[in-house]
């Protein structure tokens, strides 16, 4: 008799060749710096969702108080899926409990301390409600939280994300983890 379970009684799944990665965090982690030069060292293509979000008007309209869109959830799902299917993708956004689960082979939290991020964010002429928000945001690891409800515990990696030696080792870390995955899925 058969049955469509494997030896270890688990239903197998067709596994991407190249895998995606989400990289989430608070804004202003290194989210987008440090995907792009993932992208740069393993081939992989960056999506910035935020990017996206704006170019494509997955949003319901701009919130003046909080300086933020509202975004289209449904939109954006649907935006992604196709190309979430290819594999290879690295996500880029600071939210992660709006993606299904079943896209990500491994889920990036960067963190920073609050006296670097305060300035980058300062740079970034964000006004100090969202400042604010978002250092408080960090301090509580919210983003870390999230994640680690919306995703397996053994694909969730917390990095630090404070200055470039933090930035050049993760991305060198990460460069071997998908060497290794890509090797084990030929
Ligand atoms: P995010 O995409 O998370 O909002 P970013 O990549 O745009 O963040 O980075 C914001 C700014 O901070 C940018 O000027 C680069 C700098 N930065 C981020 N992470 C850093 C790190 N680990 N070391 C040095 N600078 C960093």
């Amino acid at each position: 008799m058969s049955d469509s379970s494997d030896s270890e009684g688990q239903v197998p799944h067709v596994e991407r060749k190249i895998p995606n990665i989400l990289v989430t965090g608070t804004p202003g982690t290194g989210k987008t710096t440090t995907s792009e030069m993932i992208a740069g060292a393993t081939g992989l293509t960056h999506v910035n969702v935020g990017d996206l979000v704006k170019q494509k008007q997955l949003h319901e309209g701009y919130l003046e108080e909080f300086d933020t869109h509202i975004l289209d959830e449904d939109k954006l799902i649907d935006e992604l899926e196709e190309i979430m299917e290819e594999g290879g993708k690295i996500v880029d956004f600071h939210s992660c409990g709006i993606f299904p689960e079943r896209w990500f082979d491994l889920v990036l939290v960067l963190r920073a301390e609050t006296n670097v991020l305060y300035p980058r964010m300062e740079k970034r002429n964000y006004n100090q409600r969202k400042i604010t928000e978002n250092i408080e945001c960090e301090i509580m690891q919210v983003v870390l939280d999230e994640a680690r409800e919306s995703y397996a515990e053994e694909i969730v990696i917390e990095l630090p994300s404070n200055d470039i030696h933090d930035m050049e080792s993760n991305v060198e870390r990460v460069q071997q983890w998908v060497d290794i995955y890509k090797a084990n899925h030929a």
